[in-house]
């Protein structure tokens, strides 16, 4: 079965003022409608079409060459789009609770420590990529990828890995219309529309 653009959770202005409806619109309409009907016409006709996105891209080795990077960069785009609308609500923000805030603590010294460090990380992703909060080997590490990649990929081709519990979009295409070239900004306001519930639920 085709892979099919999921309807955002929200409103297209439910984010606002820190994510405004113009970037909402077109990151999801067009940027992941893209990624969605690119994936589908790579994986046409082959006997991929039948395999979760998922099993797709923990196992990119497997993708014939000729579609491999049309797999890597648009199934990525679909799956992490996928994951990001899910951890953004509105009246979201605060911190964390429970566990995931303990194992947080435990992990990067506090949670405005964890907040500073994901933001450098996010900063320092030259380029366009994605910034991760990953559970690996049963730790709580801060990651980041280039383009569309993901942990899922595993180590030797995104170059980290584990189970995503948060990703952040650090294309430019993610903030520029409010923004401009500030990403630091766009990564201090994000912290306002994160949704923590979806975040432990990941856990
Ligand atoms: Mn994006």
């Amino acid at each position: 079965m085709a892979h099919e653009l999921p309807s955002l959770p929200y409103p297209k202005e439910a984010l606002e003022p820190h994510i405004d409806a113009a970037t909402m619109e077109i990151h999801h309409g067009r940027h992941h409608k893209a990624y969605v009907d690119n994936l589908n016409k790579a994986i046409s006709g082959t006997p991929l079409e039948s395999k979760s996105l998922d099993a797709l891209l923990s196992d990119l080795a497997s993708v014939p060459d000729n579609i491999r990077v049309a797999v890597r960069n648009n199934g990525g785009g679909h799956w992490n789009h996928s994951f990001f609308w899910r951890l953004m609500a509105p009246n979201a923000g605060g911190a964390p609770a429970g566990k995931l805030a303990e194992d947080i603590n435990a992990a990067f010294g506090s949670f405005a420590d964890f907040q500073a460090k994901l933001e450098v990380a996010g900063i320092g992703r030259f380029g366009s990529g994605w910034v991760w909060l990953v559970v690996n080997g049963g730790k709580l590490e801060i990651v980041s990828t280039a383009n569309q990649d993901n942990p899922l990929m595993g180590k030797a081709i995104a170059g980290c890995e584990g189970k995503p519990l948060l990703g952040v979009d650090v294309w430019e295409h993610a903030y520029y219309l409010k923004y401009q070239n500030k990403r630091a900004d766009y990564l201090k306001a994000w912290w306002n529309v994160v949704n923590w519930a979806e975040v432990a639920k990941n856990y």
